[in-house]
């Protein structure tokens, strides 16, 4: 009964303060990032309903109401991590060439890679500002979670490009991979509010340990989504994944089998750059023969 935010209600209480921080950027910034959050077009004209989930902020607040602390002193930790988030895609889109996100051209594609990557840049430096100025006596510690937290992603950011040059990754490191690169983000998620609010260090460890498991089962639910979803569950092209050699879980749960459909998947790797739709539909296929749908 003192869970007072659901998923909804948390996307509608933080959406106006995001929109404020948005609104510090300068003028090509904040168009940039307005498009990014799905909040207008390129030529301005609003575009209601093109945002992300909101699922990072929903679990600063929801944690925080779980560990029975006031949820109002989380929203800014709730906006800076939507800020943070906003700018880990921006910068993901680019490294990867991935061509569409949330259902639309990706930022880069519209704005140039060089404006996208400043506002990535911006993002985060608004989301250290937002987080030090609502964490009040706690905003040491506050921004040192967060600081950790992005060393990790930058690590899980630079093993899953090294891991697209490598046809033996295993299961291990492709765990560690998604960990750092995902579950990093919701373990702080569900541990900052908390943190905030000055809860019992037991019971922060606790719903970091949940956020990361979440984060874990999420990331491998976008990569089966990935290769076998629908490209409006996506936002973006299925198989997009396939044809970068991205190691996602089902691929190298694939490629640690044995037998001849491994080699096959292997050399299709090998020969298609860059993949045709015939070649993403045949890698779907043996990853799938391989058991990776099992994971
Ligand atoms: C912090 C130094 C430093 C570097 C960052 C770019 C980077 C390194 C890491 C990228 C991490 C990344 C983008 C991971 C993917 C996480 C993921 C599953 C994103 C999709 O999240 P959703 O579905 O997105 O919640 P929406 O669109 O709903 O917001």
């Amino acid at each position: 009964p003192h869970l007072r935010v659901n998923l909804e209600t948390a996307a509608a209480l933080v959406e106006p303060s995001v929109r404020a921080a948005v609104d510090r950027l300068p003028d090509q910034e904040k168009a940039i990032a307005g498009y990014q959050f799905g909040w207008w077009d390129r030529e301005g004209v609003p575009t209601p309903g093109n945002g992300g989930k909101g699922i990072r902020p929903a679990l600063v607040l929801l944690s925080t109401a779980a560990a029975r602390a006031a949820i109002e002193q989380a929203i800014g930790a709730a906006v800076s991590i939507e800020l943070v988030h906003n700018f880990s895609l921006l910068h993901d889109d680019i490294m990867d060439g991935d061509i569409k996100r949330r259902s639309r051209p990706s930022a880069w594609l519209v704005y140039g890679k060089k404006a996208a990557l400043l506002t990535g840049d911006a993002l985060l430096v608004l989301a250290f500002d937002v987080l030090a100025e609502s964490s009040g006596h706690r905003s040491v510690a506050a921004i040192q979670l967060l600081t950790q937290t992005l060393l990790e992603l930058a690590e899980g950011q630079s093993m899953d490009l090294a891991f697209e040059g490598r046809d033996d990754v295993e299961i291990l490191e492709c765990l560690t991979m998604a960990g750092r690169k995902t579950a990093s983000l919701t373990s702080y998620a569900c541990a900052i509010g908390p943190c905030i609010a000055g809860v019992d260090p037991v019971t922060i460890r606790h719903l970091q340990g949940f956020g990361y498991h979440l984060g874990l089962a999420f990331q491998l639910m976008d990569d089966v989504i990935g290769i076998w979803g629908d490209e409006e569950r996506a936002g973006k092209p299925v198989g997009s994944d396939l044809a970068a050699r991205k190691k996602t879980l089902p691929v190298v749960a694939a490629l640690t089998s044995t037998g001849s459909a491994r080699d096959r998947l292997i050399d299709l790797y090998n020969r298609a750059t860059p993949f045709s739709a015939d070649d993403v539909r045949s890698a779907a296929l043996l990853v799938e023969q391989l058991g990776g749908r099992a994971w």
